[in-house]
């Protein structure tokens, strides 16, 4: 009944969920539904019970890897920055989130902020920091009420502030907003806004671990890497990394959309199959209509088609040309034509370039005038071999990661499509959708 999202019509146990336990559940603007929950009990235990290189050792035991998308081990993360002997970290939020079809963040807090606050709160006493910034997207209005009441209650309560629990222990968190900047998700491009500036990726080494805000120790973390960290301290690293798989540990927000009968929004242990999520959450394939592919994990990631429908969905999806990221699996039938999708992901590239060095500014908006000369029936005989060498280009000379992965759709497309695009050069579009 609290929830915005009517996304989430599969009914699960809660005994099953860790992230998602309370969305929907609680009442978010109430700090009492939270804490009659077991709320900040693992803030807690880690105060008043744990050393902060303890902490540390149980994090990297859970086996958690970031999942903003990367899969950077957590706890190896946080003990690059624990060590620094400095009078100032920061942890950083990373709530700026901007992979088309993915809403999991903004799920988890509009639902149960408390729980990323109690997260931040632990990371920050694991590795020495006392001031959290939460960078939210700026269209996630109800995100930004709910963070500024829950902080506000919280601060109120004793668990944000001075002194934690007597331990000696201050930490305090404070809201940021960019605004409809896809790259702005990007660390450094992130940490870069918030300094004021504008977002423009910083080149990496040195790690924001190492140097990020104010070149002050940082550890960046998105949400549900976050959120996860308050079972960890109470259940157990041990029991963490019981759940999924042993590339992946724990449970996994997936998103399921596209051509699905109810696109979904579920939370289980990691590694669950393509086939399950569109069967037995999606509600199988729309209209009866037949799985051509399968974009993964974001924007950037690759495509996969039937072959990879009984793969666990987890990091070692990259062995089918596939990829976890963020948790997003945009299913598509035979409708579907690929020099179509593949356009539509290269405008979507092309205004979401920072601009900040040639090879993606002007290799996006080129990918962009050659796919959209081939959708209208304009083709010409060498196109693709030119989309192939710009693509391979951009892979090799693009500053950060949005212009090295920008043509990676684009060459999964080429590789399992080919015929398509040159139909398109020859002058028809098979499917009848492009532009001609
Ligand atoms: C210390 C080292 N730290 C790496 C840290 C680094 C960062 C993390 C991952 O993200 C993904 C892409 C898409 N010492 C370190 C180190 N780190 N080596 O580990 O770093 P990196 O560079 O591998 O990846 P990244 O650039 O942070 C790229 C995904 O992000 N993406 C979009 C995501 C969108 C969302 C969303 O909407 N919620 O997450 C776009 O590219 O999947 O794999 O912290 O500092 N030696
Ligand atoms: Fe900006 Fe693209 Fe260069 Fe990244 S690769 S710095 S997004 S222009």
């Amino acid at each position: 009944p609290y929830s915005t999202n009517a996304f989430r019509s599969y009914k699960q146990a809660p005994g099953e969920l860790i992230l998602l336990e309370n969305v929907g559940v609680i009442d978010p603007e109430k700090i009492d539904d939270y804490l009659a929950k077991g709320g900040y009990q693992a803030l807690k235990q880690a105060l008043t019970g744990m050393t902060p290189e303890k902490i540390v050792e149980e994090v990297k035991a859970s086996g958690l890897r970031g999942r903003g998308g990367a899969g950077f081990p957590t706890g190896l993360k946080w003990s690059f920055t624990r060590p620094l002997d400095v009078p100032q970290k920061y942890i950083i939020c990373n709530l700026d989130e901007g992979e088309p079809g993915t809403i999991k963040d903004r799920y988890i807090v509009e639902g149960d902020p408390h729980k990323l606050l109690e997260g931040m709160a632990i990371a920050g006493f694991a590795v020495g920091a006392d001031k959290g910034y939460i960078y939210c997207r700026g269209e996630y209005y109800l995100c930004k009420h709910r963070l500024a009441t829950a902080i506000a209650q919280a601060r109120a309560k004793g668990y944000l502030g001075e002194n934690l629990f007597g331990r000696g222990f201050s930490f305090d968190i404070e809201v940021r907003s960019g605004f409809g900047c896809y790259i702005c998700g990007e660390e450094t491009a992130l940490i870069e806004s918030i300094e004021g500036k504008r977002g423009y990726p910083r080149s990496k080494p040195p790690f924001p671990g190492v140097a990020g805000l104010w070149q002050k120790p940082t550890i960046v973390n998105n949400v549900e890497t976050l959120a996860a960290i308050p079972a960890i301290i109470t259940r157990g690293g041990e029991w963490y990394k019981s759940l999924g798989t042993a590339d992946t540990t724990g449970t996994k927000i997936y998103q399921i959309i596209g051509h699905v009968r109810t696109p979904q929004i579920v939370e289980v242990p990691a590694g669950i199959t393509l086939r399950e999520l569109i069967d037995t959450y999606g509600g199988g394939m729309r209209d009866g209509g037949k799985f051509k592919m399968c974009q993964t994990g974001g924007a950037s990631a690759g495509i996969v088609g039937p072959e990879a429908l009984d793969v666990p969905v987890d990091f070692g999806m990259a062995k089918v040309g596939g990829a976890l990221g963020s948790g997003t699996m945009l299913v598509m039938d035979e409708s579907v034509c690929a020099v179509d999708f593949a356009r539509s992901v290269a405008v979507f590239f092309a205004h979401e370039s920072c601009g900040q060095c040639t090879p993606c500014r002007e290799g996006t908006r080129q990918l962009l005038q050659t796919l959209t000369r081939i959708w209208e029936g304009k083709g010409q005989p060498g196109d693709l071999d030119f989309l192939e060498r710009l693509g391979k280009t951009m892979m090799d000379a693009s500053f950060c990661p949005l212009g090295q992965t920008a043509p990676a759709p684009l060459f999964s497309l080429l590789k399992r499509f080919r015929q398509e695009f040159e139909d398109h050069i020859a002058g028809k579009c098979t499917h009848g959708v492009c532009k001609m």
